[in-house]
């Protein structure tokens, strides 16, 4: 098997202080710099937004973030403003080992379409290219870690199965959003069910390749 690491929008805005802070979000960190030196290829996902976005609670007036409306026929989840193209809080961590990545996947430019998954957008209309990108150079492994994990780790991990890639979810290297309480939980376990498998980076770290 061929591996790759992807680094799941490990951005500035899901950062504690970010404008859609996951908490505890910059532990995720240091288990990507861990991880990247025991990697040959190393992709990372950014969610890239244009400034009007319409998954953004500001373009629906009198909507707060979090809420849930309907957007061209599906739920769509409102976001405080986030990972704005060429933002500060667009970037990657500043703590994050950008020298490590070998390719950047960018998602979420089109206005009116949301995309968590780094393969496809949210309804599948379009893909993004990372999926005929790994293939091309024969990867059909990913370890994959980041932010959010019930949001764009979970859609991106199920997407991977979906597309024939074997994926090894790095435990310690997640942290959900949790809207509601146990979302995360539940995102690991969909995630174990559709295939991955969960391990926690000291194994993958210490395991020879
Ligand atoms: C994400 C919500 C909106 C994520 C992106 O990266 O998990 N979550 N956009
Ligand atoms: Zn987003």
């Amino acid at each position: 098997m061929t591996e790759a690491l992807l680094l799941v929008d490990i951005q500035n805005d899901f950062l504690p202080g970010g404008a859609l802070a996951v908490a505890d979000g910059d532990a995720v960190v240091p288990v990507a710099n861990a991880l990247m030196p025991a990697f040959e290829y190393v992709v990372a996902s950014q969610d890239w937004h244009p400034p009007q976005h319409l998954s953004f609670a500001a373009e629906h007036p009198g909507r707060a973030p979090f809420e849930v409306i309907e957007l061209d026929g599906y739920e769509q989840i409102l976001w405080p403003a986030h990972c704005v193209q060429g933002q500060p809080g667009a970037g990657f961590a500043s703590a994050l080992d950008i020298a490590g990545i070998d390719h950047v996947v960018r998602k979420g430019m089109d206005r009116r379409l949301d995309s968590y998954s780094a393969f496809y957008d949210n309804h599948h209309r379009n893909a993004t290219g990372l999926g005929a990108h790994l293939k091309a150079r024969g990867i059909d492994h990913l370890v994959v870690l980041g932010l959010a994990a019930d949001v764009c780790v979970k859609f991106t991990v199920l997407d991977a199965l979906a597309e024939g890639f074997a994926v090894t979810l790095v435990r310690d290297g997640v942290r959900g959003v949790d809207m509601q309480p146990g979302d995360t939980e539940a995102a690991i376990e969909a995630m174990r069910a559709a295939g991955a498998v969960i391990a926690d980076s000291a194994t993958l770290a210490g395991a020879p390749r």
